[in-house]
């Protein structure tokens, strides 16, 4: 299933936070994620979009979110960047109120290199990935040449969904200067 050992896959992550708690905020955990994410010697090259607050997606009566798309390049097998994933999730304290509700972090995998993946507990390209602005958006803003499945990013139509979005500029200098 996996590359070659030891060859660097081009990865995208979609994160998404709209529950602070004690460890911080929406915008807190994503950067306390992204930065744990610089730690892992088998991810490298981690790059950001900005920050994007987006009406969410479910349940109105809940907080906006933030979200962004972080690329990156691993030589993880997709589960083991899931377990990756889990462990961030982990790290934010997870806490998820109810289906489709508030959440203090999901890192999910939207794209492992070109290559489709069919687990029980992964499915890549990410199932929501052509529908979601929220993901869209700042995917296209890091990659706008990017071909998924042989198709262009830029071919992919921005739904008409309810998830307005505003894009947020501060924080991505700040993420800059904690490293
Ligand atoms: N809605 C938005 N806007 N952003 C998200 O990251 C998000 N994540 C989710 C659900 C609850 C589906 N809605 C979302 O998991």
């Amino acid at each position: 299933m996996n590359a070659e050992a030891g060859s660097w896959i081009k990865c995208y992550l979609g994160l998404g936070s709209n529950l602070a708690n004690d460890l911080g905020s929406p915008t807190e955990h994503l950067q306390q994620a992204l930065s744990a994410l610089r730690q892992y010697k088998q991810i490298r090259k981690v790059e950001v979009s900005s920050f994007y607050s987006s009406a969410p997606m479910g349940p109105q009566d809940q907080a906006d979110f933030v979200n962004a798309v972080a690329g990156l390049e691993t030589t993880l097998a997709p589960l083991e960047l899931l377990d990756v994933c889990q462990q961030l999730e982990q790290g934010a304290k997870r806490a998820r109120l109810r289906h489709w509700g508030e959440r203090s972090l999901d890192v999910d995998i939207l794209l492992y290199g070109q290559q489709q993946v069919s687990e029980p507990s992964l499915i890549v390209p990410h199932v929501g990935l052509s529908e979601r602005n929220f993901v869209l958006v700042p995917l296209r803003e890091l990659a706008p040449e990017l071909m998924i499945l042989q198709q262009s990013i830029s071919d992919y139509p921005l739904s008409v969904d309810w998830t307005a979005l505003q894009r947020l500029d501060e924080p991505k200098l700040r993420l800059d200067d904690s490293e």
